[in-house]
């Protein structure tokens, strides 16, 4: 039992200490705000640990200035969903640290739906360069309405059962028709002439120290790749039969000087699957924008494969180069060392050095079995 004594004694105690605590913390509140009064007379708003402020200017020395001199007319190009953000801003970052922040070439992202505010935001932060983006016109897109999409859903059934990558994928097959045909039509790339393709996780490993669009333009090149190899025949049934058609309705548009010995090796009578691998591409947009490969397009188009198959733009672009471009307007870009699952190019010997690339140079698809760049080095021989 407390006495009543004790019991205003314990009142008051704890009357005494909530004073106590009260003008205490007023205190510190007073002197807190006189702090942040003083701070902000030396630019801080509020109270804050000092990295907040950021490093002083002074302390930053200029970035690499864009290289002056002759440029080309250029840019990078890039298909993507908003989906492919964190790909995207991997093989962006690497194209910026590898080559780009030295010469400055602008970028088109192009995309059938419109880009988010947060793709936009987060790949503007890597560059300083221009950067546009567009939205692809529905008919440059979809599976148009004259494709029978009973027959082309049939189809897909089957190469589903039959594990045909991308077997049972439209929205694939509406890329590959895409990026075959209808890129370079694409407004904003109206102004350039050549592009370098870049697709999400892909790795550069390698410096590049020179402009490879000049390089481009002063050789008179047209397609320029680092890896080649076979494509699954399953995709492309009536490619072949298709491409024989056209080039016997259209004899003078194939080139006498042709890397047709790249794609065929008994004179065109059968395709031996070869193609350039067409996630990375530098290449004339103008070339295809002519009259040959545009013809060409065409022609495939109307015969459906596109969705009754599943043809690619990698052996589409490779056949159009090896048929309407000179064989030396084809050119292997060696010292680009670049990955794109599960492939890569390790440049070898003092180009490894030369690029300081971080690749393993025995990791290197160039000689491998399933390459073809044997072929490529047989134009030449
Ligand atoms: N906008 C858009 N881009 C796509 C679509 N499908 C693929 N892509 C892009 O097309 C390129 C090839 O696609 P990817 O998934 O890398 O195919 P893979 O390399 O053949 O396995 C990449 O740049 C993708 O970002 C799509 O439905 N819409
Ligand atoms: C760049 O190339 C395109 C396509 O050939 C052309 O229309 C445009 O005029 C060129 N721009 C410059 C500045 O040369
Ligand atoms: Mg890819």
């Amino acid at each position: 039992m407390m006495t009543p004594m004790r019991y205003v004694v314990l009142v008051l105690a704890i009357i005494i200490s909530l004073h106590f605590i009260l003008s205490f913390s007023h205190e510190e509140y007073g002197r807190a705000t006189s702090l942040s009064r003083l701070s902000e007379q030396f630019g801080g708003s509020s109270p804050q640990p000092p990295y907040k402020n950021g490093v002083p200017e002074e302390y930053y020395v200029p970035s690499t200035p864009p290289v002056q001199g002759r440029r080309a007319n250029a840019t990078f190009v890039l298909l993507a969903r908003n989906g492919d953000l964190n790909g995207v801003v991997m093989s962006m970052k690497q194209v910026e640290d590898r080559f780009n922040k030295e010469f400055q070439y602008p970028y088109v992202f192009l995309n059938e739906e419109p880009f988010s505010d947060e793709f936009k935001e987060r790949v503007s932060a890597l560059t300083d360069a221009k950067i546009e983006f567009g939205l692809i016109p529905k008919e440059d897109w979809v599976q148009p309405d004259w494709i029978d999409e009973t027959r082309a859903a049939e189809e897909r059934k089957k190469m589903v059962q039959n594990n045909v990558i991308y077997g049972g994928s439209v929205a694939y097959r509406n890329m590959c028709r895409f990026n075959s045909g209808f890129f370079y039509r694409q407004e904003l790339l109206a102004k350039y002439k050549y592009y370098w393709r870049v697709e999400p996780d892909v790795t550069f490993f390698c410096d590049l120290h020179y402009d490879p669009f000049l390089l481009m333009e002063d050789q008179k090149k047209v397609y320029g790749f680092t890896v080649s190899l076979y494509e699954y025949p399953a995709t492309i049934p009536t490619l072949w039969d298709t491409v024989k058609e056209f080039i016997n309705a259209n004899p003078d548009l194939v080139d006498p000087d042709s890397a047709m010995r790249f794609i065929s090796d008994d004179g065109g009578e059968t395709y031996n699957n070869c193609h350039f691998w067409s996630n990375f591409e530098i290449g004339d947009l103008d070339f295809w924008r002519g009259e040959a490969y545009s013809k060409f397009f065409d022609f495939l188009d109307e015969k459906g494969g596109f969705y009754y198959e599943r043809w690619g733009d990698a052996p589409v672009h490779s056949i159009g180069a090896a048929l309407f471009a000179k064989k030396d307007q084809i050119h292997f870009f060696n010292d680009i060392g670049y990955r794109h699952n599960p492939f890569q190019h390790c440049p070898q010997g003092d180009l490894h050095k030369k690029g300081k690339c971080w690749c393993n140079p025995k990791e290197n698809f160039d000689y491998e079995w399933y390459s073809c760049l044997k072929r490529y080095d047989a134009l030449f021989a």
